[in-house]
């Protein structure tokens, strides 16, 4: 720890918030907290305003996109807004065809099933991009202290959609075209990259503090796999931050997937400042794993959200102990917020994880 007094929250700016300062290792106010999928089903206030517009319709609004993002910071007091976005929003902007099915998640017309599929992808133009632009400033402008995450879906993810059409648990198309067509997996990994940094740069310009890289499904891989085929991309995904203005001070970066206990320091050394942790490993065990150079994210199991008051404290307790561990910690869940969680709980964890780390 760094010996700079954390400001109060009253004098932060989004680059001085405790949010960006968790995530550099620097001193905070109070441990910042923020749900992945905060936005989103868990309100009534989200359901009513998106009734009759397609998800990736309201995606592309900034009217939509600015009032959605700001719902759960406004009820809930976290400590960061994440744009209402989708991962699969770069492909569809750049004209895959791509629907979102409700209670299925993204399905995709024509998989990517060959070399000539790869090639035909279209690549992501960011003149078209001028909405999200709009939304970020507007959002920016409208949250004041509180800073933005704008995110974006790593290549791994985004190619399980693309070759396995939708959903799915067990990946095995996606791995065996990466075992069996190992230059076009390149090649798709490669344009993945591309889109996503480019999707990303987008937001960072217009004003988003922080970014977060989605790799969801990344666990399903084996170390030395994950290794060969997948960091090198994620990696040129951050790379492409970096390269910006001349003088900019590098963003901080989060780096975020499911089931990867075994993956974690690779995952921190794809280009992260801050881990993101699933419920699987407690977040001191997951600090040793990655090292003294990183902050962690997480790791309340999501599940915790829909059990008894006392549970959801102790559990909560335990993440904020067990954080200290860590260089820094951004309290959130270990996944998503289920869409059946009582966003009253939600703003009871807020409160709690505040309480509990006010110095
Ligand atoms: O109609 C609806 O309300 C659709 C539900 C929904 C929502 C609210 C989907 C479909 N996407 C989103 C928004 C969304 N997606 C956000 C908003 C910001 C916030 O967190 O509040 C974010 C960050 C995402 C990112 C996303 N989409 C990820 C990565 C995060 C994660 O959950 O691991 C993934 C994997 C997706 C794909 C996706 N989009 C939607 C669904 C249901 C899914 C998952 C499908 C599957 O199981 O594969």
């Amino acid at each position: 720890m760094g010996t700079a007094a954390a400001p109060t929250p009253a004098e932060t700016t989004p680059a001085d918030s405790d949010l960006v300062r968790a995530a550099r290792g620097l001193p905070v106010s109070r441990t910042p907290v923020w749900f992945m999928r905060q936005a989103g089903r868990s309100l009534p206030e989200y359901r009513a305003l998106r009734a009759g517009t397609a998800m990736l319709q309201a995606c592309q609004d900034p009217d939509l996109v600015t009032e959605i993002t700001l719902q759960p910071v406004r009820r809930h007091g976290v400590d960061a807004a994440i744009l209402f976005s989708d991962i699969v929003l770069p492909l569809v902007v750049a004209g895959v065809d791509i629907e979102i099915k409700p209670g299925v998640g993204p399905v995709v017309a024509s998989p990517v099933r060959t070399v000539a599929d790869v090639d035909a992808l279209p690549p992501l133009e960011p003149d078209r991009l001028d909405f999200l632009a709009t939304a970020v400033r507007r959002l920016v402008a409208e949250l004041g202290p509180t800073p933005l995450i704008g995110f974006a879906g790593a290549p791994f993810t985004l190619a399980t959609y693309l070759i396995e059409g939708g959903p799915s648990k067990e990946h095995a198309r996606t791995k065996a075209f990466m075992y069996a067509e190992p230059a076009a997996w390149q090649r798709l990994l490669e344009r993945l990259a591309v889109s996503a940094a480019t999707f990303l740069r987008v937001q960072v310009d217009a004003g988003a503090s922080v970014v977060q890289l989605f790799d969801s499904w990344a666990g399903v891989l084996a170390a030395p796999d994950y290794a060969s085929c997948v960091l090198p991309y994620s990696r040129a995904v951050f790379d492409g931050l970096a390269a910006g203005r001349a003088g900019e001070r590098a963003i901080p970066r989060i780096h975020f997937g499911v089931g990867t206990g075994e993956l974690l320091p690779l995952i921190a050394d794809a280009g992260a400042d801050v881990v993101g942790v699933d419920w699987r490993v407690p977040l001191d065990e997951a600090a040793r794993r990655v090292g003294p150079g990183y902050s962690l994210q997480g790791n309340l199991d999501p599940a915790v959200l829909l059990a008894d008051r006392a549970t959801v404290d102790r559990e909560v307790t335990r993440v904020v102990e067990q954080g200290r561990a860590a260089r820094g910690h951004v309290f959130n869940l270990g996944h998503g917020v289920l869409p059946e969680t009582d966003p009253g709980v939600l703003t009871h964890v807020v409160e709690l994880v505040h309480e509990l780390s006010a110095r």
